[in-house]
């Protein structure tokens, strides 16, 4: 068999085995794996792990955030800073503006992203406004066409739902084979606790935590996953930072439910005391929910190693810090409540678990990979990626488990600013990337063009297809 390329010598590891083999690529698929493979072109990996490249199934990249905010990343540096941190396809959010059909929404989003990638990409849907015709026609529709799953929101006035109209949302993914992710927050509550802060005067961006507590997630998980037991669909929870939401997700779990457990870098490495710095800098780590405490960070540690979570995912959503656009608009240095919310991470997700996760010993080397592409490719209906195995799209990270580098905003590509991990030390890089076959960084320089990621449409997700054979 004639091969394009061949990785020879490496570690291979997928969510089920590590092995040693070369790996050999054709026309963009995997065709060969074994030993003494040969092809016009080889990479020498020798020493170094030849992992599926990551996929982040949650990443923001230019969704309109608000009067005169704009997100830090547009799909041309969002994609080259994903690439960079060895990932190979993200999956961004298209928002539905309220009144908005998805249909035009989506349009923007092709529109924007059209010639600007480096890794491939594909579109979940944020409801936003669940009229009957969105519900009835433009869902199914889309469902149909490869958009196969979609976030609605507990929290933030003009885009959270209430029950009923997430019951309406979720029976729409019942008789469609959608998979529902829920951002769990209780927005009146968090109405009520920002009006106690306020009427005490404080304003500091660390309040944005105090009036996010843990059991304003754990309410709206709970009732979250109340209602998917109703409605009778799986859903994913995104985003958890605590043990309280944790368990209202294991014990769904024991009663039957379809599941899957989101956490991010954020909940591991960081905590509240971040947001309470020095003059207004904690507004670099405003994000929802909240970064919590140690204790937490540990609970959430304890969910990677013992599979509450599947999923391990940046929600890169980036504000430059310094920027009247960003965290210090004019009205962000005023007060907690217009801070924009959410931080960059595409680029450092897998690092950060490879390092304090393989590294240290938390997690082994088929966890990684499951946390941080497999389980991504089977829970998004990404049939042809998360894994290396003959017939799937060539997509694929070579690290160096060796390398030491400390995190610096100045080393990164995204849009932002700064890094909320500035100076963490890390073991543990990826260097060269491919996708689809195309070596698009060699050796930690960036060879591949913008464009040369393409859109994927999507099946339907594999936790929900057993009603869909
Ligand atoms: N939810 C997200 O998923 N990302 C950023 C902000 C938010 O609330
Ligand atoms: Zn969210
Ligand atoms: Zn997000």
């Amino acid at each position: 068999m004639t091969l394009d390329l061949v990785i020879r010598g490496g570690t291979v590891a997928t969510a089920a085995d590590v092995y040693r083999a070369d790996v050999g690529i054709r026309d963009g698929t995997i065709a060969q794996i074994g030993l003494g493979l040969e092809a016009a072109e080889v990479i020498d990996a020798t020493g170094r792990l030849v992992l599926p490249g990551g996929i982040d199934s949650h990443v923001h990249i230019s969704q309109p955030s608000g009067d005169g905010i704009v997100m830090a990343d547009d799909f041309e540096s969002g994609t080259r800073s994903a690439l960079f941190g060895g990932n190979t396809t993200v999956l961004p959010f298209c928002l539905q503006a309220k009144g908005q059909s998805l249909r035009a929404a989506l349009q923007d989003y092709h529109a924007l992203a059209e010639g600007q990638c480096y890794t491939d990409h594909s579109f979940h849907l944020i409801v936003s406004d669940p009229t009957q015709a969105v519900l009835g026609q433009e869902l199914p529709a889309l469902v149909a066409d490869g958009y196969t799953s979609f976030k609605v929101f507990m929290t933030y006035e003009g885009l959270r739902l209430n029950d009923a109209e997430i019951l309406a949302t979720m029976d729409t993914a019942r008789r469609t084979g959608a998979l529902v992710m829920v951002h769990c927050e209780n927005e009146d509550a968090i109405r009520y606790l920002i009006g106690r802060q306020e009427a005490e005067g404080e304003v500091r961006p660390k309040a944005h935590a105090t009036t996010r507590p843990v059991a304003v997630e754990r309410e709206a998980t709970h009732r979250a996953l109340s209602l998917a037991e109703i409605t009778e669909v799986p859903i994913v929870i995104v985003h958890v930072s605590n043990g309280a939401a944790m368990a209202e997700i294991a014990s769904a779990r024991a009663r039957g439910q379809k599941v899957v457990g989101e956490t991010c870098p954020q909940y591991l490495m960081l905590t509240a005391k971040d947001l309470d710095g020095m003059d207004w800098e904690g507004a670099k780590f405003v994000c929802s929910p909240p970064p919590r405490d140690e204790a937490e960070q540990e609970a959430c540690w304890r969910g990677i190693e013992t599979g509450v979570f599947d999923l391990f995912s940046s929600d890169h959503c980036p504000f430059r810090y310094d920027d009247p656009a960003g965290k210090l608009n004019p009205r962000g240095r005023t007060s907690f409540r217009h801070i924009p919310n959410g931080i960059p991470g595409v680029e450092t997700r897998l690092p950060i678990l490879f390092s304090e996760g393989v590294a240290k010993g938390r997690i082994d080397l088929s966890r990684f990979v499951a946390l941080t592409a497999t389980n991504h490719a089977r829970t998004y209906g990404l049939e042809r990626k998360g894994s290396i195995a003959i017939g799937m799209d060539a997509d694929i990270a070579i690290w160096n488990p060796e390398a030491k580098r400390t995190i610096r905003h100045a080393d990164l590509h995204d849009g932002a600013d700064y890094s909320p991990y500035e100076g963490t030390e890390i073991t543990g890089w990826p260097e060269t990337v491919i996708v689809g076959g195309k070596v698009m960084v060699r050796e930690g320089e960036l060879i591949g063009a913008k464009g040369e990621g393409r859109y994927v449409p999507r099946s339907r997700s594999a936790l929900a297809a057993s009603a869909y054979p």
